[in-house]
């Protein structure tokens, strides 16, 4: 009798949804609610067995098999057709199509045999894959499948993650746990984790992964390292995903006897070319190599007085003959180089535009700095229309938080994305460079540096899969709304409930412009703590270089703040096109969001509110922090339509937040406060700490710091 009313008791008690922990991720083809279920299960009510229009190829199989999985989790297991089913078949079929390319798809309803059928149809098996996760995607947020006609074709070709992982399974701005690839145990022990990590990409259209940190060890390129990556690749393969790795330029120097690694020297190429045939014969469809050279101590060919051109070119040599690409990245900044470093990047490459292989990407970081809350878009979007140039978004955010804040990247991602860089006239957009419309390039690329880890959440937070999941969307779409992308990815995360979706969005969509006001206002950038850029250091200076430091950046006194970038400054304006570049260096005109950024101004300058400067500034930090609290009230709000776990883990997440959104505000009005001389104004309150205090503390362990 006790033990009855016990488990009745916790049937009582027990949260309505089941506890989840977001391994799941936007994939948990949870039921679809009874009242809806019927017409769904109508439609899907049976899968056509393999046959001649769609026979059974890796690809196939696992798209048939994730159809089965995903309709048994959200309308119940679907009947073989061949058991006689009627209406409500979904056909899967390679065709050939004019219009959808190697990787788009076509879903259809259609009567067939006299039967209504959804058909799946693409050039390719990927497309057809493709197809079935969108299929079901639809269902998983409620959309009608009645009457289908959808076509959809990526425009972008190389959709990737660059993972900034190291050998020893620390990741380079990594907080989501360790590295996702378990380099020891490969290639004898695949982790059947790969096969989600596998899924979960191509439900979003990520056709490439880079395995290995930019900062590379010439190690990934000797033979074990090159059985470890073809054993992913063959994981990776029947969900079209190509795996790259990065290259690490003197290799022919630590893993093959040369003395030097001179693009320019027969034997280096000769190393490169017989290293390419190497990793082809393990990996037949190797993307390439991902390069980062002469930047933050990086070799190059600038060590021996070469040039980009000289060693892009001489390694899209090597992979070439086999279908490979080079993606060379244009992060380049010199402590050597007295010049304002955001113009650096613009510097190097802009000369060379023309000079690079067809094989060869320019990988360009979205703005000229490093990742910030907010940057102008790089001055090279739009400049170089003779070369390929690819996107590098940072998913992962080392300078946003980590995981624990809530700080959805949709709106960052789209901000760039639709800037317009004017280097044909009006409309032309990052987009347009970026998926090659605008210059009429074939090879296209949009990196994000990931955010996966061995988290049971992959990412840190529940949240930080929005991130992933928004680029992997924007990649297949560069002009997809992010607010479109925000309300899919939360009816598929946490479920169709109307009372959930609507403010979880609105949370999200304006959680990155809070991230801007508590961290850096106005245009600031770059005031993270020092090295590993966990919370605010706007008094770090000294060290090695001048553009490690915030002071470098804000160029805070007591004749005001921000950094010169017009023409009576560092003139990085002139690295625009006339029109975009005029408008930033003129006050009229710049939008008060990159205020900071291009122009150094008194405290007393007049912002558009009618506010003064400082004041301005120090409302800005208190509306960030205000958010904040917004986004705690609201999920504490959503708990009865959350599973219990993941709803908990958010909370705890959005306190943290709070904490150090208030941290950051009250450290950030101390330390510039200290040069404005200026009271807070009416209502503002003062800093709970001293300056002193916000500046002794220190963080030795914070995460994503290590090699
Ligand atoms: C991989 C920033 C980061 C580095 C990173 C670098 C890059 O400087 O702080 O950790 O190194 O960007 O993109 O190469």
């Amino acid at each position: 009798m006790r033990v009855l009313a016990l488990i009745l008791g916790l049937v009582l008690i027990a949260p309505a949804a089941r506890a989840e922990d977001g391994y799941d991720l936007w994939l948990r083809y949870r039921p679809v609610e009874a009242s809806a279920r019927p017409a769904y299960a109508a439609r899907a009510a049976a899968i056509a067995p393999p046959g001649s229009s769609a026979p059974d190829t890796p690809t196939l199989k696992v798209a048939r098999a994730e159809l089965e999985r995903g309709l048994t989790g959200l309308v119940g297991k679907p009947a073989s057709a061949a058991a006689g089913a009627r209406d409500g078949v979904i056909q899967l079929a390679v065709a050939p199509a004019k219009d959808l390319g190697d990787e788009g798809f076509r879903i259809r309803t259609l009567a067939v045999n006299g039967r209504k059928t959804t058909v799946i149809s693409a050039n390719r098996d990927i497309g057809v894959l493709y197809g079935v996760f969108r299929y079901l995607e639809l269902i998983q947020t409620r959309r009608p499948v009645d009457s289908l006609d959808l076509t959809s074709v990526p425009k972008v070709k190389l959709r990737m993650l660059n993972h900034w992982d190291n050998l020893n399974r620390t990741v380079e701005r990594g907080y989501s746990g360790q590295s996702i690839f378990d380099w020891w145990r490969l290639p004898g022990h695949v982790d059947a984790r790969m096969v989600d990590y596998a899924r979960a990409n191509a439900s979003i259209g990520v056709n490439g992964t880079v395995l290995n940190n930019v900062n590379a060890k010439a190690d990934s390129l000797t033979p074990a390292y090159i059985a470890k990556a073809a054993a992913l690749a063959d994981t990776f393969r029947p969900y079209g995903i190509r795996v790259y790795l990065s290259a690490r330029f003197s290799a022919p120097i630590e893993i093959g006897g040369l003395k030097t690694a001179d693009p320019t020297d027969p034997a280096v190429a000769a190393f490169w070319k017989a290293k390419a045939n190497e990793i082809y014969r393990a990996i037949p469809d190797f993307g390439g190599f991902l390069v980062k050279a002469n930047s933050e101590g990086q070799p190059g060919p600038q060590d021996y007085g070469r040039t980009h051109v000289d060693g892009a070119n001489m390694l899209a040599d090597a992979v070439g003959p086999h279908g490979g690409v080079v993606i060379w990245r244009a992060f380049v900044y010199s402590h050597e180089q007295p010049d304002d470093r955001a113009k650096q990047g613009y510097s190097e490459f802009k000369p060379f535009d023309g000079q690079f292989r067809d094989n060869v990407v320019i990988q360009v970081k979205n703005g000229a700095i490093d990742f910030q809350p907010r940057e102008p878009f790089h001055p090279l979007f739009g400049a170089m229309p003779k070369s390929n140039l690819g996107m590098e978004f940072q998913i992962t955010k080392e300078y946003l938080g980590f995981s624990t804040h809530l700080v959805y990247l949709g709106p960052l991602f789209e901000e760039t994305l639709r800037a317009d860089t004017m280097a044909h006239g009006k409309g032309s957009t990052v987009a347009k460079v970026v998926d090659g419309t605008l210059d009429d390039r074939k090879l296209t690329v949009m990196a994000g540096v990931a955010n996966i880890g061995s988290d049971r959440n992959w990412s840190g937070s529940q949240f930080d899969q929005a991130n992933w999941y928004a680029f992997g969307r924007l990649a297949w779409d560069p002009e997809a709304s992010a607010r479109d992308i925000a309300i899919d990815w939360t009816k598929m995360t946490f479920g169709d409930e109307p009372r959930l979706v609507k403010p979880v969005v609105d949370m999200m969509m304006g959680s990155r412009e809070a991230a801007v006001d508590y961290m850096t206002p106005l245009g600031l950038h770059h005031q993270m703590g020092e090295g590993h850029h966990y919370g605010p250091g706007p008094w770090v200076s000294g060290g090695p270089r001048a553009d490690w430091t915030s002071v470098y950046y804000a160029k805070a006194g007591p004749d005001g703040i921000g950094f010169d970038r017009t023409p009576s400054g560092s003139n990085a304006t002139a690295q625009y096109a006339p029109a975009v570049g005029a408008c930033f260096a003129d006050l009229k005109c710049v939008d008060e969001k990159d205020l900071l950024w291009f122009h150094h101004l008194p405290w007393d300058y007049r912002l558009k509110s009618g506010d003064t400067l400082w004041d301005g500034m120090v409302k800005h930090y208190g509306r960030g922090v205000a958010y904040v609290d917004g986004m705690e009230k609201t999920w504490a709000g959503l708990a009865p339509y959350v599973d219990a776990r993941r709803h908990k883990e958010v909370a705890d997440y959005l306190k943290i937040q709070r904490d150090e959104a208030q941290w950051w505000r009250d450290a950030s009005v101390a330390w510039f406060g200290s040069f404005s001389k200026r009271p807070l104004p009416p209502g503002e309150k003062a800093p709970a700490r001293s300056l002193e205090y916000y500046e002794s503390l220190k963080f030795p362990w914070a995460p994503g710091n290590g090699q």
